[in-house]
């Protein structure tokens, strides 16, 4: 009998390194090497900067905090000298000043509009809640400038896993009156680190991809 091998198609990235790198307010400044970034976006306090800590297996990466508005700028983390995970500040905090809101709103934009390396955006929103209108918004102004995006459902550890099914197949639904095809949709928990494998394997299967299809332009 011959005993054939099945390599796997999907590799486990293993997290070797991940440090700070940068911050900025809009585009990072031009690099030698152009690496692959991977940015978090969502409403102040959804967990983007406790999810970047989650999957680099550092829980001292990225500055979190219970209060709305602790990411403030564009955060660089380089992971395995070879991508980054960018934390984004976050969007729809009402307690800042409009002035304030508008600087934020202008750094987001400026990095998702401008940024050649971002392969990928991740949005998040609170697996607790409906879908808000601000998130809402910025799906839609997602969709209009025709930016790619996939959803992590965050926070998933606050909630019983019923409640967690019925509230996420919510928001799916209410995404789907607007969008013919869900996106790539994941469940996290920066507590139990739920989810993480899922978002790794993801992060590397499109590393992989993208590093084929410029190999073949
Ligand atoms: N239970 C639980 N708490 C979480 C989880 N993720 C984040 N938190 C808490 O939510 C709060 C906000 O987390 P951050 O990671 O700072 O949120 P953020 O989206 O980066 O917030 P801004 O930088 O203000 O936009 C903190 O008190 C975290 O401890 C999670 O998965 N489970
Ligand atoms: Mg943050």
């Amino acid at each position: 009998m011959r005993i054939i091998r099945i390599e796997t198609e999907m590799p486990q990235l293993k997290i070797k390194t991940a440090v700070y790198t940068d911050s900025s307010t809009g585009v990072p400044a031009r690099q030698e090497r152009n690496l692959p970034e991977f940015a978090f976006i969502g409403r102040s306090n959804v967990g983007k900067s406790s999810l970047i800590n989650m999957l680099s297996g550092n829980r001292k990466l990225a500055h979190i905090s219970s209060t709305p508005g602790k990411t403030q700028t564009v955060n660089r983390f380089l992971i395995n000298e070879s991508w980054y995970l960018v934390d984004l500040p976050g969007y729809g905090f009402a307690k800042v000043s409009k002035s304030q809101l508008a600087k934020l709103d202008k750094m987001i934009w400026d990095y998702i509009d401008r940024s050649e390396n971002m392969i990928l955006l991740f949005v998040l929103i609170d697996s607790r809640h409906e879908l808000m209108k601000t998130d809402l918004e910025f799906l839609i102004r997602l969709g209009e400038k025709g930016i790619p995006f996939s959803i992590i459902f965050t926070k998933a550890d606050k909630s019983g896993p019923v409640a967690l099914a019925a509230k996420i197949d919510s928001i799916k639904r209410k995404i789907s009156e607007y969008w013919e095809e869900l996106p790539p949709c994941f469940v996290t928990s920066a507590e139990t680190r739920a989810g993480r494998e899922e978002v790794l394997e993801y992060i590397a299967q499109t590393i992989k991809s993208t590093a084929n299809t410029s190999k073949t332009e």
